[in-house]
């Protein structure tokens, strides 16, 4: 009996914070990153159907488990036995034909409800008001073009926040510049490959405004680990108000201090315009991140640091010291150049 009770507590101990972490409703947990808070549409969907299996799956469990403690207990060797095997049973039509049947039902309900929530996620119609981006992959940071609206950005993914009444999901266009990547945002969608020449397409449809977190969830190089992704969710004005800013271009006879002045034209002599755009410049390369509203970005490099001057000053002098074997050289520009081209990258809002 004391061994009886020990397994329990045992089991008791490893299973209860399983039991807790899945609540009827979605959890507000503490990690943004979490599957089992939910925040939109097809991440809805994947959750409703994971916990439908977890409760198929808890089922078969507890069956097959306490049918084994049941034997193991009713069954066990007593003290007055006499240590002979009991009687052997051979062949049973019922017990072959219920462990056939019923996993073969099981498997059947599940593939089903597997192809409902697949059909429901890959086929979805797009509404209307749908917005459309496409997402391109780099080692190590992730492009994001808004054809409808003619601008390119980099890293921070802006979508307006959904109405169910007018919904407004964003369909996603997954691409790759080079080897394969995974978008993953956890609490808006399921993962998804950007494969090189084979495009790929995902969505989204935020019911809350908010930041989301996320990951290129397929390992692609040394810099992986920092090829973060952030979801900005907005109401529909400041989503519009974000859209206006991201299509002007640098103005080119905007106010600036002379060091930040001097900054542009070592920015646009020096390499920096064959891999990086400014709108609105000579410089108009497509290798690194488009530059021209760097400041609207609360991050650089793909969140692996903040968008401050501190930052920004350390990250063109040496960028390997944040992401070290990114693809942005260091450049060779003197203490003073990078003082100026720092102060001009602070210009561009
Ligand atoms: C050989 C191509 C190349 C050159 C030359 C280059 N960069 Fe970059 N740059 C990149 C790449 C690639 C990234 C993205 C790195 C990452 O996040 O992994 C990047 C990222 C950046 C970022 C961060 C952008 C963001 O939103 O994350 C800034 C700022 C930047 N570069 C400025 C410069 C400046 C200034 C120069 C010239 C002094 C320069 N770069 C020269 C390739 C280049
Ligand atoms: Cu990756």
């Amino acid at each position: 009996m004391r061994r009886a009770r020990q397994l329990l507590v045992t089991l008791f101990t490893f299973l209860w914070p399983l039991v807790t972490s899945f609540g009827a409703t979605p959890v507000q947990s503490s990690s943004s990153t979490s599957i089992f808070s939910p925040a939109s549409t097809p991440a809805h969907t994947i959750f409703r159907f994971s916990l439908f299996v977890l409760a198929i799956i808890a089922a078969i469990f507890g069956t097959v488990f306490g049918l084994l403690v049941y034997a193991a207990v009713r069954f066990r060797m007593k003290a007055d036995d006499d240590g002979r095997e009991p009687p052997q049973i051979y062949g049973s039509n019922e017990i072959e034909l219920a462990w056939t049947v019923l996993p073969v039902l099981i498997v059947f309900v599940l593939f089903v409800t597997a192809a409902r929530v697949i059909h429901q996620i890959q086929d979805a119609r797009r509404p209307p008001g749908a917005i459309e981006v496409t997402v391109v992959g780099h080692q190590f940071w992730w492009e994001f073009r808004y054809p409808q609206y003619g601008f390119v950005t980099a890293n921070e993914l802006h979508v307006p926040v959904s109405d169910p009444k007018h919904p407004t999901p964003t369909f996603l266009k997954l691409l790759s510049a080079d080897t394969d990547h995974g978008f993953w945002v956890p609490r808006l969608a399921g993962k998804t490959d950007l494969i090189p020449n084979h495009p790929n397409q995902t969505w989204i449809e935020p019911h809350e405004t908010g930041i989301y977190f996320g990951q290129c969830s397929q390992y692609c190089g040394v810099e992986h680990a920092k090829m973060l992704l952030r979801v900005y969710v907005q109401p529909r004005a400041d989503f519009d108000r974000w859209v206006r800013t991201q299509q002007q271009a640098d103005p080119p006879d905007v106010p600036m201090s002379t060091l930040a002045a001097e900054g542009r034209r070592v920015f646009l002599t020096a390499a920096c315009i064959n891999c990086h755009t400014i709108k609105g410049t000579v410089a108009d390369g497509r290798f690194g991140p488009d530059l021209t509203h760097l400041m609207s970005r609360d991050t650089i490099a793909s969140g692996a640091a903040l968008n401050t001057p501190k930052n920004l000053r350390l990250w063109i002098q040496n960028p390997d010291e944040i992401k070290p074997g990114c693809l942005m050289p260091a450049m060779n520009l003197t203490a003073q150049q990078f003082d100026e081209v720092a102060a001009y990258l602070m210009t561009l809002h």
